[in-house]
């Protein structure tokens, strides 16, 4: 395991959790990321979509419930005082063209 990404001031026998590799340091345990990890968490993308006929609470938690049903959706924002979504994604499971059909096969008009 040792030497596969150098940190330096650290004792690197460490191991693999959930991609986090826990590392015995003098200060105790501490977890870091793996690279891959840090790769798959930058690889997310933020959308904001205009919703039209978005005029209650209701309308709210349906739009969000089905965006989150999305797989690769990770969380829908749907703002009633905007008239607005904002959807934060993996874009190699799912896109703006999906994004937008779901929201408009729940029964309202996007941009
Ligand atoms: Mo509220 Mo929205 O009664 O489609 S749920 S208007």
């Amino acid at each position: 395991m040792s030497g596969l990404f150098p940190l330096s001031g650290v004792d690197i026998d460490g191991l693999w959790r959930d991609g986090r590799r826990l590392l015995k340091t003098a200060g105790g345990l501490v977890a870091t990321m793996s690279p891959a990890a840090r790769v798959r968490r930058k690889a997310m993308k933020t959308e904001t979509f205009l919703v039209q006929g978005m005029t209650c609470d209701g309308c709210v938690a349906s739009i969000r419930r089905a965006l989150e049903g999305i797989a690769g959706v990770k969380e829908a924002r749907p703002s009633l005082e905007k008239g607005e979504v904002t959807v934060d994604y993996d874009p190699s499971l799912t896109g703006e063209t999906a994004l937008r059909r779901t929201i408009e096969a729940a029964g309202f008009d996007v941009n």
